[in-house]
């Protein structure tokens, strides 16, 4: 017999991370990439205390009820959405996210998007790789600069920040956020970054980029009203949550010309995306991969496995969402 706690793995992850946490739990691993079905999540949760999670996986109160011995859900994402909290909490089950370790990469993908969209970079590649480049002209693909113009970021957490930094620092840009609280102002002064009212971001931004947690109260919180305010001449980047933007507003807003451009990383019912905006050459579309570097999808495995093993070797899991934990009844 050995005490070892059991821990599911419900994707496919680097091996070597897989073998680190073998060397303190039991592993069952559901080698593949496919999801596993929820009846089947629930099927292979039976008589396991660990779960390692990619974040897709729904954590409800159905799936708490039916797996008993579940003790800890380790996310490798930092976003959470997709786990009841506060169901988790009330059964004693510690839930942990990955934060930090995909800050600069995350940003630095939400700024190239950004780019891309303002700079036409997709819409000119699909135009030359279509053979319709036979002449040059004045106007070919000309777009919105980057470099000087204002910066708009609705959620100003840990990866608005460092957007923020790269505009304000790197380009030029006067930075405006909405949060729900403002930063204090050691924290604004370095990026001369200006609170304003949700509105207000919408209506001055030159390219807004939202980065805000996807919850019942961030749902389509930029549709058809906000797209309204927004300049003719602006770009919209999403790479919070698909459910932030109303998909179908955004894409009519960018074939009447409301907007100028988008760059989407997240959409709602992903991986299926709205076939309206598939239909638009003025937005930039990426399957969900702006933490998606190696080191970086590395350092977010690295960490959920941390958790894990710090939580069933007795230790304090260090990116833990829920603690004090009570005990599972
Ligand atoms: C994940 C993310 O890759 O961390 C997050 O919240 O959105 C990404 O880093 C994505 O959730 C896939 O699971």
């Amino acid at each position: 017999p050995n005490n070892k706690a059991q821990v599911l793995v419900a994707r496919r992850i680097f091996p070597d991370i897989v073998e680190r946490l073998r060397a303190h739990c039991e592993v069952d691993l559901h080698d593949a990439n496919e999801p596993l079905p929820q009846a089947e999540l629930i099927r292979r949760l039976q008589g396991k205390q660990g779960l390692f999670a990619s974040g897709t996986e729904r954590i409800d109160a159905t799936l708490l009820d039916a797996c008993p011995d579940l003790r800890a859900v380790c996310l490798m994402t930092v976003g959470y959405n997709n786990v009841d909290l506060d169901a988790c909490s009330v059964r004693g089950v510690l839930v942990s996210n990955a934060p930090d370790v995909l800050t600069e990469t995350t940003a630095d993908f939400g700024f190239a998007l950004m780019m891309a969209a303002a700079r036409r970079i997709s819409e000119s590649e699909h135009y030359l790789r279509r053979g319709d480049w036979k002449q040059w002209r004045v106007d070919l693909f000309a777009g919105a600069d980057v470099h000087g113009a204002t910066l708009g970021i609705l959620g100003m957490g840990r990866i608005g920040q460092a957007i923020a930094r790269r505009g304000a620092l790197g380009f030029g840009m006067p930075v405006i956020y909405h949060n729900r609280s403002r930063l204090p102002a050691e924290q604004e002064a370095p990026l001369a970054a200006r609170w304003v009212e949700k509105d207000e971001l919408l209506r001055q931004s030159d390219h807004l980029v939202i980065v805000l947690p996807y919850t019942p109260a961030s749902h389509h919180m930029v549709a058809a009203r906000e797209l309204a305010l927004m300049k003719p001449t602006a770009t919209l980047t999403n790479i919070a949550r698909g459910g932030v933007v109303d998909d179908a507003a955004l894409a009519e807003a960018l074939a009447a010309g409301r907007i100028a451009a988008a760059g989407l990383d997240v959409f709602e019912g992903e991986p299926t995306v709205h076939p309206a905006l598939l239909q638009c050459a003025n937005v930039v579309l990426t399957p969900h991969i702006a933490s998606a570097s190696v080191p970086t999808r590395r350092a977010m495995c690295n960490l959920a496995v941390d958790n894990l093993i710090a939580f069933f070797g007795g230790g304090v899991p260090p990116t833990a969402l829920n603690l004090p934990l009570k005990p599972r009844p």
